[in-house]
């Protein structure tokens, strides 16, 4: 009789496991980040979303390099439970980041981060290996990169740098390294950056993104999760187009922005982001995948009520893990309210849905047990 019992409890104690049971692409992934990967599916089964927020700890509008200091958090109170940031320039050796962050910063904040519970993802604006440009600097580059191309030997010292970043961002006494969403080569169906649609082809994009996983895990990474994040697309197999396989894809993300330009636009991007991201559950439901909205934003957030009247709208019937917005650059050129903003009652608003998760309720979840 006990023994049925006990039988029986062990079961039901494996039966989340079961439910979701897709692994990270990295089967040598630290047992944190494939901690991370599950919980991120169980919010995701939930329907429970986390926000995102570019930079949040490093500056604002108005502000910059202040300790603790987020707009989010002078927003709200409580700091985003996503935290996105970017490595571009790490490639050059450069001391800060392409958005002026040192990059002894970025390591300080992806620890704070860390320690409240959160998740931190890295983005990479590299500059073009080829010309020497930025990122959005489209020079023929893929190519020249791939093995037996001219700059190839440079394009994976380049990876390498990102490697020992990635290596070196630990925690605790025990010094365990953070898991990392990583999402390299983003918004390729757009032409403006070096590995977009039209600066290569399908497979040149694949291989680029093939090498630079395998290059990651044979310098030890093992602490990424992989987001792939097209921009905007027409179709399932548009989506899929670039794709890089299911053994190298762990996140399926996408990067859409709302812009005021046209009369009708508000319409069109509510309904754009709910075709888009029904397109991606399919495709996420064949290719046991999870979904992320990995940037997106109206520049200077000028509706009042865009997070819960637009935003809102476009993803509330997906699930969808996380959705983050850009950076809060320039008095000009920003995504999170900051205390008065024209939208920040309504994202107190957004913050208090029962299915959305700042840093205060995200704590609860564990995400690295
Ligand atoms: C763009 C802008 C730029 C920035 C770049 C990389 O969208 O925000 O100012 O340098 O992203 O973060």
């Amino acid at each position: 009789m006990v023994i049925k019992k006990v039988l029986i409890l062990y079961v039901l104690a494996l039966l989340p496991t079961w439910i979701f049971s897709q692994t990270l692409v990295d089967k040598n992934a630290t047992k944190r980040t494939q901690r991370l990967y599950k919980n991120m599916q169980k919010m995701a089964h939930d329907s429970s979303v986390m926000f995102g927020h570019q930079d949040d700890l490093a500056y604002g509008v108005g502000w910059r390099n202040i300790n603790g200091k987020s707009d989010v958090h002078s927003t709200l109170g409580e700091y985003p439970s996503v935290f996105g940031w970017d490595l571009g320039h790490i490639e050059v050796d450069s001391t800060r980041e392409l958005d002026g962050i040192l990059f002894t910063d970025l390591r300080e904040y992806i620890k704070k981060a860390y320690k409240m519970g959160a998740i931190s993802t890295l983005s990479w604006h590299l500059n073009n290996p080829v010309s020497g440009g930025s990122a959005w600097d489209t020079t023929m580059a893929v190519k020249h990169i791939l093995k037996g191309g001219k700059e190839h030997e440079k394009f994976i010292s380049w990876v390498d740098k990102v490697a020992k970043f990635a290596l070196s961002l630990k925690s605790g006494i025990w010094g365990k390294k953070i898991p990392i969403i990583f999402r390299p080569f983003h918004e390729h169906t757009g032409k403006w950056f070096w590995w977009g649609d039209g600066n290569c082809t399908a497979d040149e994009y694949k291989a680029l993104w093939r090498m630079t996983v395998d290059r990651l895990r044979a310098r030890g990474v093992d602490n990424f999760i992989y987001a792939y994040s097209p921009d905007n697309f027409k179709s399932k197999e548009h989506y899929l187009d670039f794709y890089p396989g299911d053994d190298y894809v762990d996140i399926l993300g996408h990067d859409l922005y709302h812009r005021l330009q046209q009369p009708d636009s508000t319409e069109f991007f509510i309904k754009k982001l709910s075709n888009n991201f029904k397109i991606i559950s399919e495709i996420a439901e064949e290719h046991k995948k999870i979904i992320a909205f990995t940037e997106t934003g109206l520049e200077t957030v000028s509706m009042p009520n865009w997070w819960t009247e637009v935003l809102w709208q476009g993803i509330k019937d997906y699930k969808i893990a996380y959705v983050l917005v850009w950076r809060n650059g320039r008095p000009n050129h920003y995504y999170a309210p900051y205390p008065n903003q024209t939208s920040a009652a309504d994202f107190q608003k957004f913050s208090q849905h029962e299915r959305v998760y700042f840093s205060k309720k995200v704590k609860d979840k564990k995400l690295y047990r």
